[in-house]
Formats: C-alpha cells, structure tokens, sequence
C-alpha cells in the first residue's frame, strides 16, 4: 500500500485522553506565542521545542513502528507543526515536503496526526496517490489563491485523481516527502487541528538551512533533529538548538506582492 500510493493510515494511534492533553497543551503553547485565542493561529511550527509533550508524541511507539518500517532502523525527526486550523482557515496548495526539506536519499517521511475528525468539509488532507513515484520534484510557483496559505503551488501535473484523506481522530497519514499533497480550507464551524512531524533516515545528512553563526554547517548537515529509533551514526558531531517556534502566516493579506 504505502509503496504504491505514497501513504497509508494508520487507526487509533493516538487514544482521546492523549487527544485531551494535547488540546491542553495547543492552548498553552498558544499563549507562549502571544494569544489566548487559539483561532489566531493557523499553525505553529517547531511545537516540539516548546513542549515535553509534542517531543513524547513525535516519538509515539506506534507512529516509530511505522517509520522503521519505511525508513529503516535509524529513525531522526527534524520538524514539527500544529495545525489548529479553525473555521475559515485556508489550506495549502499542491506541494511536495522533499521539496522544502531536502533529504539526500530521498528519506523524508511525514507523520499527520489527526486531533479532530478530518473531513473534506473541515479541510482534511488530498493526495495524489502514487506521485511520489515519479522520483520527480515538480516545479514550484507563487500562488495568491484565497481558499491557500503562501505555500507555493507545484504544478506541471494532472490532479484529476486526486483523493481526500478523511480519517477520524487520533489516526496517523503516514506519507512520503515526494507525494503530491494540499488542504483546501475549513469549511465546518469548528476546528481541524493535526500534529505533522517530518522524519528522515539518520544515515542521510540534512543540507537544509543556510549557515548561520549558531549553526555553520546547517547547509551540511542540520542538527537540531531528535533521535526516534536506532542509533545516530553522527553522533560525534553534537546536535545544535536553532530552529524558533514560529507562527505561519495564513496568507490573509494577501501572497503576492
Ligand atoms: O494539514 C494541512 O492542512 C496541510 C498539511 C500539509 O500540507 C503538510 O503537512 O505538508
């Protein structure tokens, strides 16, 4: 399945007791970034630097079995988000993760975790099933389409076969980095929140930020990841604290200057 289409799901990963706790945290992490309204949010990126708890869950057993399954024993994750994505919030365009994270052995392996029921009315994930076996990053446009965030668009393909991926709370989309994905916006009156953490084998370096003074080799190799399985072959090397918290813009002024 995951090596034909790109994804699979996986039911009942996380159980409603777990889900509560991390509505609890969503809204205490809201706070730290200034709002005790967590609508203001569409997504925070890197909650798993500011909570015991996102780290916990990105190392979740069963989302690791997974992983090793379709990585490899040595499993390193390098990214989170929190989607809060509540009424009238925007999607994303048509992307492909490798695309912003690039991995050198085409590694890059998103866990999308589901904190309500994902439907296409409140804007559940679409795939295209079996994109990623082109092997091909697909070229990349600004986009200022009201129903997206400023994520730029993909195009040079047909998406006719497009498919929604609604699943019910507390599932995993366990999908790869080169599979054609977007979200259109919420359209329910209530919210459509996801945790998506990125993960990649620990054997392939990590050429993904420019160097700066706290991190020089980041074009190399970046090292603000968290081991989730095995061992790190790099370990020598350390690892480094850099990457912020950060809000995403929701495209509401507007994406194209
Ligand atoms: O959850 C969404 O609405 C979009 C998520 C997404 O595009 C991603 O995780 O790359």
């Amino acid at each position: 399945m995951y090596t034909r289409d790109g994804y699979v799901v996986v039911p009942d990963v996380l159980d409603p007791a777990l889900i509560e706790q991390i509505h609890e945290e969503t809204a205490g992490i809201c706070r730290g970034m200034g709002s005790d309204d967590i609508r203001d949010f569409l997504c925070i990126h890197f909650p798993h630097k500011m909570s015991a708890l996102m780290r916990e869950v990105g190392a979740h057993p069963d989302v690791v079995k997974v992983l090793t399954e379709v990585i490899g024993p040595n499993v390193k994750m390098m990214q989170s988000m929190l989607f809060i994505k509540a009424e009238g919030k925007p999607g994303q365009a048509w992307h492909q993760d490798e695309a912003h994270i690039p991995t050198r052995d085409r590694s890059l392996t998103a866990a999308w975790l589901a904190l309500d029921d994902a439907t296409v009315d409140n804007g559940c994930l679409w795939v295209l099933p079996g994109s990623h076996r082109t092997g091909i990053l697909f070229p990349t446009r600004d986009q200022d389409d009201p129903r997206f965030d400023c994520t730029k668009e993909a195009f040079g393909f047909p998406d006719e076969d497009a498919v929604p991926v609604e699943v019910p709370a507390g599932a995993a989309v366990i999908f790869n980095g080169y599979l054609l994905h977007r979200s259109l916006p919420n359209k329910s009156n209530s919210f459509r929140r996801a945790l998506v953490n990125h993960y990649m084998s620990a054997e392939s370096l990590l050429p993904w930020f420019p160097p700066t003074a706290k991190e020089p080799m980041a074009l190399l190799d970046h090292r603000d990841i968290v081991m989730v399985a095995g061992v790190d072959p790099y370990a020598y090397k350390g690892t480094t604290d850099v990457m912020e918290p950060h809000v995403r813009p929701d495209g509401d002024g507007g994406c194209v200057k």
